[in-house]
């Protein structure tokens, strides 16, 4: 690695002083885009910088006008020229953990992600419904579990493969936004019948970095001075193919896009997805001096549970097969990482974090200069975690905690604070290699909630009708969602529910009860495979569903039939059962010595239901 390498990208000091103009972006190589690309001609010209001009008059005219009936909520409060709702930012990344400054992690340095926070309700309890990309991705953007998704690995398109129902971002179009889609939205090939669900979710095609394509290339200089298609990667960005990376490509188009329509009366739904920091951890290699190895500790739980069923463990395949890892010899499948290595991995996991927290900087601060940051919602959120050692894994692919749990939070003006007044600046971009401390999240609420919640969650704060609730069979139900809006949190913060009255009241069932959060993974045998960490439909035997609730978390391994998509819970291969009290690492499994017959009834009926 190169020490005193140049950077292209901007670093913007943070205030105090004037307002900081919009970061001059770094070097763009993306090809131009042309308007040919597009059938409907004028609506997707504005994509384009030449042709900007041209499509600010036909946009209003292209975009349905439909609307449903409103509800009453902070989203009815008029924007600036945007009728009366609000606009959505919604930033997904890729695999993050919430190590983040504002979610209580010391080391991180995440200013930027921080100072969201802090104009944010934050969810300190979110989590994902199925721990890697395209099922996760899909199931929160439909607003359904993965069992109505029918989608445990990459290889359907719901559309065909189970109902042709609708998305989020089809939603808000369908309800006069213009929706686009930057980065990696839905994950990318047949999951989303390789056009991210275009036409159907967004109004213009989504737009892609030229870079992507380079994301596993031998792109990382070993010690040889080599190069290497390596985990552990980073890197100078000026010697890299054209020149950035995917992210800086993403924000540079969503900061372009802001600029577009920061002048037009129509609303907008703008999905933002970082890559980073997912595998090949490849970043700016100055991020590594945030993060001295001396200061880089092991997971507090570096090995293998005793009690740890099998077919609970995922054996981090994707990480063996970088070129770094290769050349360690591990064994399979739970041969540990040398010490050393696992903490190069953590070193820069957390590099990878704060050259992304860097990304959202910007973006963000673009927000401001454009003057929408008091007319847009800002979601900010993952599709799951990742484990960075604990339990002696790696990667997603299981169903604790550190692979479900996701950062979650939802800045809406004056809603969640109260100083976002005009002019003032909200969102002003804070350098991540300088000291920042003190931005505390603007509320915290500690109820389990679900990604698969998002749908009408947004739809709710945008002021649009919330979608109904999705009957027991919703295959053939164009609109309706698994997930109820977690909006009522915001508000009052932690008081407890009184106890349920009525057993059978399902309507009442999501306000009365204590809530929980259900994850789930499919496993093609008893004990680690090589397809253990992503089967193929057709080969998956064994689901495991598990519940978090705020006392614990109980999973049940159970066969599973992928021909007719049934789950037999009288066949349990295995149990898991931590209580996060005295085992908040879930080291302990006591399924085996514990009575936990409500439990399973608790997990059955849910799934029933
Ligand atoms: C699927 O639904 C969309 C609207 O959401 C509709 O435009 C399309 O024609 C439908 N496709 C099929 C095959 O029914
Ligand atoms: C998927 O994409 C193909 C090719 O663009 C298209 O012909 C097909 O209609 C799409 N599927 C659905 C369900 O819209
Ligand atoms: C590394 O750890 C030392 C001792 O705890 C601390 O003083 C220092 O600030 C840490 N450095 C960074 C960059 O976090
Ligand atoms: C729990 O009990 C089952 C059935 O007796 C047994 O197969 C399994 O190995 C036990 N697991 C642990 C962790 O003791
Ligand atoms: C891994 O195995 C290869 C071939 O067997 C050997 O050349 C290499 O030295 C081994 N590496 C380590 C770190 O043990
Ligand atoms: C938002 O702020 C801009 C200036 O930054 C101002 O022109 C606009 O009126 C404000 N809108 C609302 C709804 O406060
Ligand atoms: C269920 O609860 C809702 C809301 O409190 C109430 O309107 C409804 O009448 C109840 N239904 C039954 C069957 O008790
Ligand atoms: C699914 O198929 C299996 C094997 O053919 C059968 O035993 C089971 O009853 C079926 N389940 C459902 C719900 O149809
Ligand atoms: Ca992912």
């Amino acid at each position: 690695m190169r020490e005193n390498s140049t950077v292209t990208y901007p670093r913007v000091r943070a205030p105090p002083g004037p307002p900081a103009p919009v970061p001059a972006p770094p070097r763009y190589s993306a090809p131009p885009r042309h308007c040919e690309m597009a059938d409907a001609g004028s609506l997707f010209c504005f994509l384009m910088a030449s042709c900007a001009a041209f499509a600010l008059s036909s946009l209003a005219a292209a975009v349905p006008r439909l609307r449903t009936r409103r509800t009453a909520g902070p989203g009815g409060a008029a924007g600036p020229g945007t009728g009366d709702g609000m606009n959505v930012l919604f930033i997904v990344v890729d695999d993050l953990r919430p190590v983040l400054g504002c979610y209580g992690d010391n080391l991180v340095k995440s200013p930027n992600i921080d100072q969201l926070a802090s104009q944010s309700i934050v969810f300190s309890n979110a989590y994902a419904q199925q721990a890697v990309c395209a099922p996760s991705r899909v199931s929160f953007l439909t607003g359904r579990r993965p069992d109505t998704t029918r989608l445990y690995d990459f290889y359907s398109y719901w559309r065909v493969h189970s109902g042709n129902y609708s998305t989020m971002p089809q939603y808000f179009k369908e309800n006069g936004y213009v929706t686009m889609s930057v980065g990696k939205v839905f994950h990318p090939g047949i999951s989303s019948n390789y056009s991210d669900d275009y036409p159907y979710s967004w109004s213009i095609p989504p737009f892609h970095p030229s870079t992507e394509k380079y994301e596993n290339d031998k792109t990382c200089r070993g010690k040889d001075g080599r190069l290497y298609a390596n985990l552990v990667c980073p890197i100078d960005v000026t010697e890299m193919p054209g020149g950035t990376l995917p992210d800086i490509e993403t924000t540079e188009e969503a900061i372009r896009l802001l600029n577009v329509m920061k002048t037009k009366k129509q609303k907008f739904f703008l999905a933002v997805g970082y890559h980073k920091p997912h595998i090949p951890l490849r970043y700016p290699q100055e991020f590594l001096k945030l993060y001295p190895l001396e200061n880089i500790t092991l997971a507090p739980d570096p090995w293998v549970p005793e009690k740890l069923p099998p077919v609970a463990y995922n054996p981090w395949v994707d990480i063996r097969q970088r070129d770094d890892v290769k050349a360690l010899n591990v064994t399979f499948p739970y041969g540990p990482l040398p010490d050393d290595f696992q903490r190069l991995i953590r070193q820069s996991y957390y590099a990878a974090v704060s050259y992304l927290d860097m990304q959202v900087g910007l973006l963000l601060n673009a927000l401001d200069y454009v003057g929408l940051s008091n007319s847009t919602i800002v979601v900010f959120t993952a599709d799951h975690g990742w484990s960075l050692g604990e339990h002696g894994e790696w990667a997603k692919y299981s169903n604790f905690d550190v692979a479900t749990q996701v950062p979650l939070m939802f800045y809406v003006p004056r809603m969640t604070t109260s100083s976002a007044s005009q002019g003032e600046r909200v969102f002003p971009y804070l350098d991540p290699f300088s000291h920042i401390v003190g931005l505390v999240p603007q509320g915290q609420r500690k109820k389990m909630v679900e990604l698969v919640s998002l749908f009408s969650t947004l739809a709710e704060l945008a002021g649009l009708q919330v979608p109904p609730a999705c009957p027991e069979t919703s295959f053939h139900v164009a609109l309706c969602t698994e997930g109820a809006s977690i909006v009522r949190y915001f508000k009052s913060s932690e008081q407890k529910v009184q106890k349920k009255e009525n057993g059978c009241n399902d309507t009442n069932k999501y306000y009365s009860e204590e809530p929980v959060a259900f994850s789930q993974y499919p496993r093609p045998a008893d004990t680690p495979q090589w397809d253990s960490d992503k089967p193929k439909l057709k080969d998956i035997r064994i689901m495991g569903y598990s519940m978090r609730t705020i006392d614990y978390r109980y999973t049940v391994w159970v066969q599973f039939n992928p021909e007719n998509f049934s789950a037999d819970f009288e066949d349990v291969h295995a149990g898991e059962l931590y209580m996060m009290e005295t085992d908040p690492n879930q080291d302990n499994n006591i399924y085996n010595n514990t009575l936990h017959g409500h439990l399973f009834k608790k997990i059955v009926d849910f799934l029933k239901h």
